[in-house]
């Protein structure tokens, strides 16, 4: 093939290493080789072409699961480069394909995802892939060119003319490398959802020909017009808004782009999702940090002057500004810097100065020419501080009482002889009867009880102050051991004297026992959302059935393992034998039964708890546990097909 003159230059490209180290350790490249790292090849190859969007050049980004969990991307951006790369004698797109960090693109004045932080190149895909395929329309010509585990197959092939440009890549991930190979079209879709209202305008589409739909194929198309004030709107479909439209602010300096959208709603909570580069920034950062001055000085200033505040004689502090905010900030970057535990964290100081700046002007302008909605939030910002204080008094009667009674801990907790958190469990057990059975099955060197009574409070539908007022929650409090202060006005969990690393939610495995730990992670997510951060809070997996014959028998977890275990006694002879127990409850198994199954650290299942992304599990507990009933009929209608439910 003919060195092609073209304006991007093949020689740019450089090369750096090898690919057989891709395939000996996947993990240093792509996290996991999990579901997670699974979806991750997607996104590498997505990210690409989100670059070329972010570059001007790509309007239509499909995706597509094939019917052998195969995957597809198709776009229509300016296609990989295939001229000759001089120093490598290959063409571009062979160096791409099979060159480690050779994403091609060093042009500092475009934003990008891939090449960066997150993305390590397509060519890592190619790595872990039995079989890729490239598909290039460039100048007018068809490019292809075939690999298998990273390694070309074929020539960079003309297969025909075209008056269209773009990349259509094909990939079969390698089974042997991943535990699963299996797509899930929910996965894919929630990100090609957010990315769509990231990039507005953009045309994204996600088929799944695993699937048929009537005479169709499964398939999703994402589409904003209206960009992050949308975003917004989805996250808030469960909670009542005070304006009507959220606040969408659009702005430019110093190369750095911004975008915000914001509202407020009658909860009590605040949600803030930030991005750079469409990346989700978990730890926030910079611009979070700037958008955060602005509402707080912007709304103070404005409530300030009109008299607001002295009027309704409270004292209001910038937490009281964030209360039932939720807002999408979003920030094009040229050159990012991540940091944080997880380099969640825009470490960029410049950005905080620029999106408070056009944050701030925007919000003027909107309080200058709005008035009436205006005087709506500041009444809500009130509202918080009025309610903030009456929680502030709630709490300080539960941990002066507490003082007062020699800091006892609470009378239905069963503590464990250690005191050291590090080793120390506590079980979170539904009921006082289950509470009794887990006291005695409990390796008490070790492990704490404490029996919570049937449903707690809904914290998601309650006020604060009424909160503190709940036995069971006040019990969950003090026994362990952290409590909520207040800084500069700022509330904060304090868990410096936690008394427990594992915090075990341990219910009956049936709708009512789901139930239950749905209301205590609601709680956790809403009161102590840095427990769960740390990795503190698990969810115990009770076993569903015990399959027996004679004296021998197993536990089982699931349908599979009951199927394999009937089998096994039944050993090619009469099943009937085989006394099959499903355990409703935990009360149907004595002491030692649930010390062996579900509280042996040595054998049991548990389940840590993490927050993947805080806004959508927001969303999600707004919907499952707030007062709004249709979002959640058609939550619990979509999702209805996983439940198993017991008659
Ligand atoms: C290297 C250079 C250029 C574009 C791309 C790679 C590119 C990669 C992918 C992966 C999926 N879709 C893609 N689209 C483009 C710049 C090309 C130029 O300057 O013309």
């Amino acid at each position: 093939m003919s060195n092609q003159s073209n304006n991007y230059g093949a020689n740019n490209i450089q090369a750096l290493e090898g690919l057989e180290a891709v395939r000996k350790r996947p993990g240093m490249y792509i996290g996991t080789t999990d579901s997670k790292g699974l979806h991750h090849l997607v996104w590498e190859v997505v990210d690409n072409s989100i670059d070329e969007h972010l570059a001007g050049y790509c309007s239509e980004i499909h995706l597509t699961i094939n019917e052998d969990n195969s995957i597809t991307v198709t776009d229509n951006g300016r296609g990989i480069p295939t001229g000759m790369h001089d120093k490598l004698q290959k063409s571009a797109l062979e160096v791409v394909m099979t060159v480690l960090h050779a994403g091609g693109k060093f042009d500092k004045d475009t934003y990008k995802v891939s090449g960066g932080l997150h993305g390590v190149g397509i060519s890592v895909v190619n790595a872990l892939s039995t079989h890729l395929s490239a598909e290039i329309h460039r100048e007018g010509k068809i490019f292809t060119q075939q690999y298998e585990l990273g390694k070309p197959t074929t020539e960079v092939e003309v297969a025909g003319d075209t008056d269209v440009t773009g990349t259509k890549i094909f990939f079969r991930p390698d089974p042997t490398i991943f535990e699963s190979t299996v797509y899930k079209f929910d996965t894919l879709a929630h990100r090609l959802r957010e990315l769509a209202f990231l990039n507005r305008g953009l045309v994204l589409s996600l088929t799944d020909k695993r699937e048929k739909d009537g005479e169709e194929y499964k398939r999703e198309d994402f589409y904003s017009e209206g960009g992050l004030a949308e975003f917004v709107k989805f996250l808030d479909e469960s909670k009542d808004p005070l304006i009507e439209d959220p606040i969408h602010v659009e702005g430019k300096e110093d190369n750095v782009e911004v975008e915000v959208a914001l509202q407020f709603n009658t909860s009590f909570s605040e949600n803030i999702s930030s991005f750079v580069n469409n990346i989700n920034t978990r730890e926030g950062g910079a611009h979070v940090n700037g958008f955060r001055m602005a509402v707080t000085r912007e709304f103070k200033n404005y409530g300030k002057d009109e008299g607001f505040f002295t009027k309704a004689k409270v004292n209001v502090s910038s937490e009281d500004f964030r209360e039932g905010l939720t807002a999408v900030v979003s920030v094009k970057v040229p050159e990012p810097q991540f940091k944080g535990q997880t380099k969640g964290e825009l470490g960029n100081s410049e950005v905080t100065g620029i999106v408070s700046r056009t944050v701030g002007q925007a919000l003027k302008i909107f309080l200058e020419e709005n008035p009436t909605k205006a005087k709506r939030i500041i009444d809500k910002v009130i509202l918080a501080a009025t309610a903030r204080e009456a929680a502030r008094k709630a709490r300080e009667i539960v941990q002066r009482k507490n003082v007062l009674t020699g800091g006892g801990l609470p009378g239905k907790l069963s503590d464990c002889s250690s005191k050291v958190p590090e080793d120390s469990e506590i079980f979170l057990v539904e009921g006082d009867s289950a509470g009794g059975t887990a006291k005695q099955g409990r390796d008490r060197q070790f492990q704490a009880i404490l029996p919570l009574r049937g449903k707690i409070l809904n914290v998601e539908k309650a006020m604060e102050h009424k909160i503190y007022e709940n036995e069971e929650i006040k019990n969950l409090f003090i026994g362990l051991g952290v409590s909520i202060e207040e800084k500069d006005g700022d509330r904060i969990l304090n868990i410096e004297k936690l008394r427990y690393h594992k915090i075990v939610i341990m219910c009956d495995a049936d709708i009512d026992g789901s139930h239950i730990v749905t209301l205590i992670l609601t709680f956790f997510f809403r009161y102590m959302r840095a427990l769960v951060e740390n990795g503190y809070l698990y969810i115990a997996s009770p076993p569903l059935y015990q399959i027996s014959k004679g004296k021998q028998f197993r536990y089982c977890w699931s349908e599979q393992e009951r199927q394999e275990a009937v089998a096994f006694f039944a050993d090619g002879g009469n099943p009937d034998s085989v006394k099959i127990q499903r355990y409703k409850g935990l009360g149907e198994m004595n002491a030692e039964q649930l010390w062996e199954t579900t509280m042996d650290p040595m054998q049991r299942i548990l389940k840590q708890v993490t927050i993947e992304d805080g806004a959508e599990a927001d969303r999600i507990f707004s919907m499952l546990m707030g007062e709004d009933v249709p979002p959640r009929r058609a939550f619990i209608e979509k999702n209805a097909k996983y439940a198993k439910v017991d008659i």
